[in-house]
């Protein structure tokens, strides 16, 4: 296994924090099987980000107030150095109510040991939402003279609306819920596991959850759907004197509009690192076979590769996402391919084979070929699909044959008033019409005939489909990919993290060498791939801590 990977870990990443020199992740886990259920926390440690190191589960359903188990929270880093984590405790009954847990020793820097307060839980649900719909607080930021608080919730009296509601405190123990909603959008459900944070808009560097509100500083606010399973997020002003939040295009409000991925990531939850000045975003990336397979294989789950989020001052109306830096330092062996024209309708093959790849491209098309209008990356059918500028972009965990192949590729089309609009997509697809195409071919008899791909694996009882969405591509600028590659997992950055892709992929025939290729479906006119570079990756040690990991 290569880059950040964590066997038998669970779900949603909890309480990231950089406490004392180390990285910590805490995550949701059931330590007794591959399926959602007695949910404790898990717990590594990490100097960089990419080597990982298990430490023991740190809380368990073990109180009233956290019987049916201990879920989402989030760590908030005091002036004085304490910490303070609160997270939702479900009760047998399935209450949802907040808990406050400290750190037993905190001279440890491995915050091996943690307390629940003894006057848990320190928040049940308000009168106006259900007792299952109160959870997941979010990191605690300073305003005025207190700390604030949100939490998730939906109202099903106005019209099925995710909503976020803040609590002020002081102490971490009293809490006294702010008058309306920090926001709520209809028609979208229960919000789970809100972030919210601040921005800078005028520079790269991350900002403290804390920094307040002001010309050059905008706040984010992120929502898990519950509804669809999505992280949606939107960019907005944050009023903290009127309790409010209100996106720059509403339009795109936070349900409706921007996702952070759109692929599989979900439940995921920023921290700011006070040590690279930066904020770093953790996701969670499911499965997408059936739990069948996860018991057999007796784990689940990843999480995503920690990616920075800066605001994208180019286009001010976007994140952007990028693995973070440390990332590189598992490059090792790296080729790179210059000017490749690739003809319509080609397939070219980059010598490179290797399960674990970290590959950068950049494309340029001749826009006079442009004609199409209407392009979805789910409808249109697909890496097969053919169209004037388009699909064309890599294929990669693909065998020699390319029976077996993900596409990371994009589209450029017309929009109706004219305009070029860039289609971002990531096929995963394994397309039932070409499984019968080859059996009647192997019938027939027309054996040594081009074969078909079935697209990322030939394996049954999986959830495949096309992702994707529209990418900004602003003038002047090339279309570039980053593609970190996995044994089963491909994660996608286009035009610098404007917008992002992850796949969850199980391959039979690459046996450990995959082949990556090139190609362009276009039908008018040539691509060239101005340049690709490719790295074979390293890999990144993850591991129980053992005692001579302490000197380190
Ligand atoms: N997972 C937790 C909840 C959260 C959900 C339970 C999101 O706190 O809302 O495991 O995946």
């Amino acid at each position: 296994m290569c880059c950040v990977r964590y066997e038998m870990l669970d779900s949603d990443p909890n309480a990231p924090v950089y406490y004392e020199g180390w990285y910590h992740l805490f995550y949701q886990y059931n330590p007794d099987s591959a399926v959602w259920g007695n949910i404790t926390w898990g717990h590594a440690v990490s100097h960089d980000l990419v080597h990982w190191l298990y430490l023991p589960v740190t809380m368990v359903p073990d109180r009233w107030y956290d019987a049916n188990g201990v879920w989402t929270g989030s760590a908030t880093l005091l002036p004085d150095g304490r910490l303070a984590v609160l997270y939702t405790g479900s009760t047998a009954e399935s209450v949802q109510v907040q808990n406050l847990a400290f750190p037993a020793d905190p001279t440890d820097p491995l915050l091996l040991s943690w307390a629940k307060h003894g006057e848990n839980p320190v928040l049940v649900p308000p009168p106006e939402v259900q007792a299952k719909d109160f959870r997941d607080p979010t990191t605690a930021w300073f305003v005025g003279d207190a700390w604030h608080v949100a939490i998730g919730s939906k109202n099903d009296t106005r019209r099925h609306a995710g909503i976020v509601l803040v609590y002020r405190t002081v102490d971490f123990l009293k809490y006294e819920l702010l008058p309306g909603a920090l926001h709520e959008v209809e028609g979208t459900g229960m919000w789970e596991c809100v972030d919210f944070y601040p921005v800078a808009t005028e520079s790269a560097t991350g900002l403290d959850t804390s920094a307040p509100a002001g010309p050059d500083v905008k706040h984010v606010l992120k929502a898990s759907l519950d509804d669809d399973k999505h992280d949606y997020y939107a960019i907005g002003r944050y009023d903290a004197s009127r309790n409010s939040w209100e996106p720059d295009e509403p339009a795109a409000d936070v349900g409706i509009g921007l996702r952070y991925d759109y692929g599989k990531f979900y439940a995921s939850k920023t921290f700011f690192d006070p040590a690279k000045r930066r904020r770093v975003l953790w996701g969670w990336v499911g499965e997408t076979d059936s739990e069948r397979a996860d018991v057999a294989k007796g784990w689940a789950s990843l999480q995503a590769i920690p990616r920075t989020v800066v605001f994208d001052q180019k286009t001010g109306s976007n994140l952007l996402q990028w693995p973070v830096e440390e990332v590189e330092r598992l490059r090792i062996a790296g080729k790179e391919f210059a000017n490749v024209t690739l003809a319509a309708g080609s397939v070219v093959p980059l010598d490179v084979g290797a399960a674990t790849l970290d590959i950068v491209a950049e494309f340029t098309v001749n826009k006079s070929a442009l004609a199409d209008v209407g392009y979805n990356c789910s409808t249109s059918g697909g890496a097969a699909g053919r169209g004037a500028l388009g699909p064309f972009g890599l294929l990669v965990l693909a065998d020699r044959d390319r029976l077996e192949q993900t596409a990371v590729y994009f589209y450029v089309g017309r929009r109706t008033d004219g305009g070029i609009t860039t289609h971002f997509c990531q096929d995963e697809l394994r397309h039932e019409l070409y499984i019968i195409k080859v059996l009647l071919m192997n019938l027939n008899g027309f054996h040594g005939c081009k074969l078909p791909s079935f697209r990322s694996s030939l394996a049954g009882d999986l959830a495949k489909r096309v992702y994707g969405s529209l990418v900004p591509v602003l003038d002047g600028e090339t279309l570039s990919l980053r593609i970190m590659v996995d044994h089963s997992i491909v994660e996608s950055f286009a035009q610098g993290g404007r917008r992002c892709i992850t796949s969850r992929v199980y391959p039979t025939r690459v046996y450990g060498q995959t082949q990556i290729f090139l190609f362009n479906n276009a039908t008018a006119g040539d691509v060239t791939c101005k340049s690709v570079k490719v790295w074979q990756m390293d890999s990144a040690s993850i591991r129980p801590f053992n005692d001579g990991d302490h000197s380190t």
